[in-house]
């Protein structure tokens, strides 16, 4: 017997993209269903983003899920930039006028967004198998997916691709309507968890002869650390010791006295990569969040831009359910990728100057430390630093009408 399902909008993935696509939804009275490949816990066990912009921290709130993230986060008005052995702090706060950003997981978030989900009673398929898009040039998309051994069929307006990078909506489209940018980076960071108080209050970004660092944090007792390795080094070659020992000799005398170190929870390497998909929007299947584009982390945007998606996919489905208007839709992929090619810029820009790239020579260690100064001692330098890193405005460069 297979299932037949009616709804508004179907959402792919149950990330942070569909998930707080789902949740804005449902404030404004539109009902969604989410089909995700893996099981709830899955998802919250994977370790990523750390922090959140003024704008994704509004639109948490908005979607009424912010309690546990103003009690929990830690709210960080500056970070730290070491090179040639010495710190030198970046004041976003002060730079900016007074914005911050917030250092609280991906994992927080996402939890606080399933509760919030499951509270609502709002219907979630985890553990689908062979999910399938179909008919989104037309008005009457479908998606089909097997759960618990049946065969279902959601019959829906609008499918929103929230399916990360190696999800089944982008690949559904056909090549020709679509163009991929891409650069992946000769190195991958690796990441090491541990309960263990923070070497500094703020995150430090380490520039050193031996590579990138990253002191980064969860809360004033959990850790999160990243090194830039070779893309041949195996997650088994690297011991706890192993990562503690690299992590020390790139860090500063000050940090290194100030570091406790710990047994790992969790270790893993990602690898890094600029990816953005032009456009965004085909007939009715939209792609948000890391379905349409990627980039490294080092400015930790990732997570941030899949929010600001969301939020101009829910403002374009209001539009056309409260007002019959197609404009919202219409003008989603050129207005989402205005802003994300302004992030995709930052991250390239500031992994550029952080990490040292295999075929380059001692040359281009001198130009990045020459940058670095420059970028301290120069108001415009540092100001331009702090506002791409606490995050643009959403109407940003909007054409005025
Ligand atoms: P996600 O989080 O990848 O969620 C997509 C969801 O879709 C599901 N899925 C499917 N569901 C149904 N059918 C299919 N065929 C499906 N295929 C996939 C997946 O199981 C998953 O649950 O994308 P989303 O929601 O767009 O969220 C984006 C963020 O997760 C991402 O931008 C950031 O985590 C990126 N990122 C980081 N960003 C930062 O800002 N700071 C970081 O430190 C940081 N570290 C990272 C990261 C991304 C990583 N990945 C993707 C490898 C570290 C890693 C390892
Ligand atoms: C993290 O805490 O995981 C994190 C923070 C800042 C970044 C990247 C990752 O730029």
């Amino acid at each position: 017997m297979s299932l037949s399902i009616r709804t508004q909008v179907a959402i792919i993935g149950a990330g942070p993209s569909g998930l707080l696509l789902g949740q804005l939804l449902h404030k404004a009275g539109i009902d969604a269903v989410i089909v995700e490949r893996v099981s709830g816990d899955y998802v919250l066990g994977r370790i990523r983003a750390g922090v959140l912009e003024q704008v994704t921290i509004d639109l948490l709130d908005e979607a009424g899920v912010g309690t546990r993230m103003h009690r929990e986060g830690l709210v960080h008005g500056g970070f730290d930039m070491l090179y040639g052995g010495k710190r030198h702090r970046i004041d976003m706060n002060g730079l900016t006028g007074g914005k911050n950003v917030m250092v609280y997981g991906q994992t927080e978030v996402t939890h606080d967004l399933m509760d919030a989900r499951a509270f609502a009673g709002l219907p979630t398929y985890y553990e689908a198998s062979d999910v399938q898009v179909a008919d989104f040039d037309t008005t009457h998309p479908r998606v089909t997916f097997t759960h618990q051994g049946q065969a279902v069929t959601l019959s829906c307006d609008f499918i929103a691709g929230c399916d990360g990078f190696h999800g089944v909506c982008r690949a559904s489209v056909p090549r020709k309507s679509i163009q991929e940018f891409e650069k992946v980076y000769p190195f991958g960071w690796l990441g090491l968890l541990s309960d263990t108080p923070p070497v500094h209050d703020e995150l430090i970004y380490v520039n050193s002869p031996r590579g990138f660092a990253l002191c980064s944090q969860r809360s004033k007792t959990r850790s999160r650390y990243y090194l830039q390795v070779p893309l041949t080094d195996r997650l088994q070659d690297w011991t706890d010791d192993a990562f503690w020992q690299e992590l020390r000799l790139r860090l500063d005398d000050d940090a290194r006295a100030q570091l406790v170190t710990g047994p790992s929870l969790e270790k893993s390497i990602a690898p890094l990569r600029s990816f953005v998909t032009e456009p965004m929007r085909f007939g009715r299947l939209f792609l948000a969040g890391d379905a349409a584009h990627i980039v490294p982390p080092t400015g930790a945007k990732g997570l941030n831009l899949a929010a600001t998606d969301v939020k101009y996919l829910c403002n374009a489905l209001v539009d056309f359910y409260q007002n019959r208007s197609e404009e919202g839709i219409d003008s989603y992929s050129a207005r989402c990728l205005r802003r994300i090619w302004k992030a995709e810029r930052f991250s390239w820009w500031f992994t550029s100057l952080m990490h040292r790239f295999p075929d380059d020579g001692p040359i281009t260690a001198r130009f990045q430390e020459a940058e670095l100064d420059y970028l301290i001692h120069s108001h415009a330098g540092s100001l331009s630093i702090a506002e791409n890193y606490v995050g643009l405005p959403l109407d940003f460069a909007e054409p005025t009408r």
